[in-house]
């Protein structure tokens, strides 16, 4: 059967999300896979989207939810989206107040003064929530042009550092008190290299040789980065053509895995998993027992792995991650209900002062306000 189409998240608060898909025919049902466990779904009466609320959550935590279509018992393949908490209470009018803070004409000092009174206050009401508060790393400034990803990322390194790095929640806060005014978007340093945003999990460069470490198999039409969230690599073994060539893949799927085991002998030896994990959950598993997830570095190696995995189709050590303006490494992430979704291409991406900061991804050639910072 088709996926479902129209799968988001509809609401979130603290500790639940509710997500919605479009109903299609009356005679399908739904499996909804969430940590690891699954939800039987039977279609409702009526044509309206089916709804179903997640409860029972952390507060301001990424979950992924995958939900298939079941249809005379066959699966569809599955689609997977990305969705997260509200912050905890107390959050929405702590940033207010900031908000306020910053429209004053009050000097700085001032602000920092009041700022430390803050902390205090808060403190004493909330305990925990400190540990975020008040502690960014770097002074942002709100450029209210509208200009393309590129042509904002030109004028922050003209006139500032760069486009605007951000590291933490703290971080997400100060991008939020930058405007009091803008309801709208704005650029920051965080996009998408369709080259260089591909890595390898071993991460060794004496490891590969001249081009080893751009030696890539894809299958025809790959990678596509289908609904903007496949970002690892499986390897097709015989059960799905082109056997042998690689496509990128929703990284939450859970598949056999190929780990590096070394040299033996001068020849790469590598080991196929006997278990089906998710793309992280088998790097974690291939570094714990042997090297890592298994680098293919040109067409020999392909072609030793081929013929060891068999019907298998199977993980290897090649994902994506976006990449910061600045170089930074920084893993935080902070997206929008059913962020990131844009398909291949070369996606760049936008804080949202109307959605707390949170992120979405959005064509480069977009033009919007941005924000770039100093040290
Ligand atoms: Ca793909
Ligand atoms: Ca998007």
């Amino acid at each position: 059967p088709k996926n479902a189409e129209g799968f988001r998240a509809s609401e979130q608060n603290e500790t639940s999300i509710t997500l919605q898909w479009n109903k299609g025919d009356n005679n399908t049902s739904f499996v909804l896979q969430f940590n690891g466990t699954e939800t039987n779904i039977s279609s409702p009466a009526g044509n309206g989207p089916v709804k179903h609320t997640v409860t029972s959550l952390t507060a301001r935590s990424n979950y992924t939810f995958t939900l298939f279509c079941v249809f005379e018992n066959v699966r569809s393949s599955g689609v997977s989206i990305f969705a997260a908490t509200d912050y905890v209470l107390g959050w929405s009018l702590r940033l207010k107040l900031l908000r306020a803070m910053r429209e004053s004409e009050m000097e700085d000092v001032l602000i920092e003064f009041l700022l430390m009174d803050f902390r205090l206050i808060l403190f004493g009401l909330t305990g925990a929530l400190l540990s975020v508060a008040c502690a960014q790393s770097h002074q942002y400034y709100f450029v209210n042009t509208s200009l393309t990803w590129t042509d904002a990322q030109s004028v922050c390194r003209r006139d500032y550092t760069d486009l605007a790095t951000i590291e933490s929640t703290a971080d997400v806060d100060y991008f939020l008190s930058t405007s009091s005014n803008n309801t709208g978007k704005a650029w920051i340093g965080l996009y998408d290299d369709t080259i260089n945003s591909w890595k390898w999990s071993l991460n060794d460069s004496s490891f590969y040789g001249p081009g080893e470490y751009s030696f890539r198999n894809w299958a025809p039409g790959q990678p596509d980065d289908y609904y903007g969230q496949q970002h690892c690599v499986r390897f097709y073994g015989a059960s799905l053509l082109p056997v042998g060539q690689w496509d990128d893949f929703f990284c939450t799927a859970t598949m056999q895995f190929v780990c590096y085991n070394g040299t033996v002998g001068g020849s790469p030896s590598y080991v196929l998993s006997n278990i089906s994990l998710t793309w992280t959950e088998a790097q974690n598993f291939c570094r714990a027992n042997y090297v890592d997830l298994a680098s293919v570095r040109n067409q020999a190696e392909n072609e030793i792995i081929k013929n060891l995995i068999g019907f298998s189709t199977v993980w290897i050590g090649l994902y994506r991650e976006k990449l910061w303006s600045d170089g930074s490494t920084s893993l935080f992430r902070d997206w929008a209900a059913g962020e990131p979704n844009d398909a291949s291409g070369d996606q760049c991406v936008a804080g949202s002062f109307s959605d707390s900061g949170r992120w979405s991804d959005e064509s480069c050639s977009l033009s919007l306000p941005f924000v770039c910072y100093r040290p």
